[in-house]
């Protein structure tokens, strides 16, 4: 018995960049933590929880993480959406944390027990230039990675996304409104398979090299990178097309067997279902927060197993470490999890979570403390104020606005 939900309260803080966290008291004094996250849209999703969830959840078994989930999702007339699935999402976190707690055992244990003793990680390596690029590659390694997502500049812009300009590297910008930039995708085709080409040759054909388009080209342009890209041996090519139009996909996958990766704006199964199917994709990206929690992932998981499809959900600094946490416990009780995101959080993130994962030799382990194993300050939260930051918007170089 874990009790009866007795306090959903949310939390908004930004050491270093915003996080939304959703804390879950029961009626014995257990406490859980979800992470309610949502890039550059935080307030929508602390409101919907505030104002729409909190009411309707107080007095209901806090034991019953599925049926609360059915409830949020299947008993609500609005389903679906970033928004939406990232407050359920929140919510069922929590639970999990809360009754894990409330038994003494960490998460995983709650999922069936760990498949394997560690999850193979992947972080970022960028850089302008091709010398640079192979510098912070280098470094990575050296750090221990054996898995790394290479990302460069393309001559004739002056920002790409995901290329970082300074040492601390948070793609959202603080301001009132997003940034604009300038894409050039015929000059990013021309350059990066030449890049990618280097950069293979330089690190040897044992270390997993990654790279991500960010859903920026039609199919035609995706299938011939994908197939100019297929020497270069990458472990994936993610988001090459926006991945609303799921069979679109098909004449890209016809065209070259370069795994491909996609998902990390998905938020359920029916943003996936054809792409797990049809085996249009080789990897689901899908965040455990986004996704709506571990309750919903594990379905995604289950149904993509079936396909032969891996998964490798997305970890970057939004995802905040409440649900880097979860995505272990989960990742670690599925077996095709394949690998995992692991970018880091900027210094500050530190002041107020305090998680039990640890990286070692290139992999990670979510720890064995009861529940998530993420402790949270309130009284340190409480210091760093929310400020908007978004991610920016992209135009072509008529000034039209592109895709993300
Ligand atoms: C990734 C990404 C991120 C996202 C960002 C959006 O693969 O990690 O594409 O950089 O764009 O997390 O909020
Ligand atoms: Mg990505």
């Amino acid at each position: 018995m874990s009790g009866q939900i007795e306090k959903v309260e949310v939390l908004v803080c930004s050491p270093g960049r915003n996080y939304v966290s959703v804390k879950i008291t029961s009626s014995d004094g257990v406490v859980g933590w979800g992470d309610a996250t949502l890039n550059g849209r935080e307030l929508a999703v602390a409101a919907y929880i505030r104002d729409h969830l909190a009411s309707t959840l107080i007095g209901r078994p806090a034991d019953r993480i599925e049926d609360t989930w059915q409830y949020l999702y299947r008993g609500a007339y609005w389903r679906r959406g970033p928004v939406t699935m990232t407050a359920i999402g929140a919510i069922d976190i929590a639970l999990w944390d809360l009754n894990a707690k409330a038994l003494g055992v960490p998460v995983h244990r709650l999922l069936g027990g760990a498949t394997r003793n560690r999850i193979l990680a992947y972080t970022h390596a960028t850089g302008w230039d091709l010398p640079a690029l192979i510098d912070s590659v280098d470094a990575t390694r050296e750090a221990g990675y054996r898995a790394i997502r290479a990302q460069f500049g393309v001559p004739g812009l002056e920002t790409v996304y995901g290329v970082s300009q300074s040492a601390a590297y948070e793609p959202a910008g603080r301001g009132a409104r997003p940034a604009e930039e300038l894409w050039d995708t015929h000059a990013y085709l021309r350059h990066a398979p030449k890049v990618l080409s280097a950069l293979r040759e330089h690190v040897g054909p044992d270390l997993h090299l990654l790279h991500d388009a960010h859903h920026r080209l039609d199919p035609t342009q995706a299938a011939r990178l994908a197939r100019s890209l297929e020497e270069v041996d990458l472990f994936w090519l993610e988001d090459l097309i926006p991945a609303e139009n799921q069979e679109l996909l098909r004449s890209v996958r016809a065209a070259t067997v370069t795994p491909l990766a996609i998902g990390e704006v998905f938020t359920s199964i029916w943003d996936c279902r054809i792409l797990l199917a049809e085996r249009l994709i080789d990897f689901i990206r899908m965040a455990v927060s986004h996704g709506g929690g571990i309750s919903h992932l594990r379905t995604v998981l289950n149904y993509a197993a079936v396909h032969q499809v891996k998964a490798g959900p997305h970890g970057p600094s939004d995802i905040s470490p409440i649900a880097m946490a979860a995505s272990l416990h989960l990742g670690l009780a599925s077996p095709n999890v394949a690998i995992q995101e692991y970018m880091g959080h900027p210094a500050e993130t530190a002041e107020v979570f305090s998680p039990g994962y640890t990286f070692t030799d290139g992999y990670l382990h979510p720890g064995d403390a009861p529940g998530l194993g993420v402790e949270v300050d309130e009284t340190a939260a409480a210091r760093f104020e929310y400020e908007g930051a978004y991610l920016p918007t992209a135009r072509t170089l008529d000034g039209g606005v592109t895709d993300w």
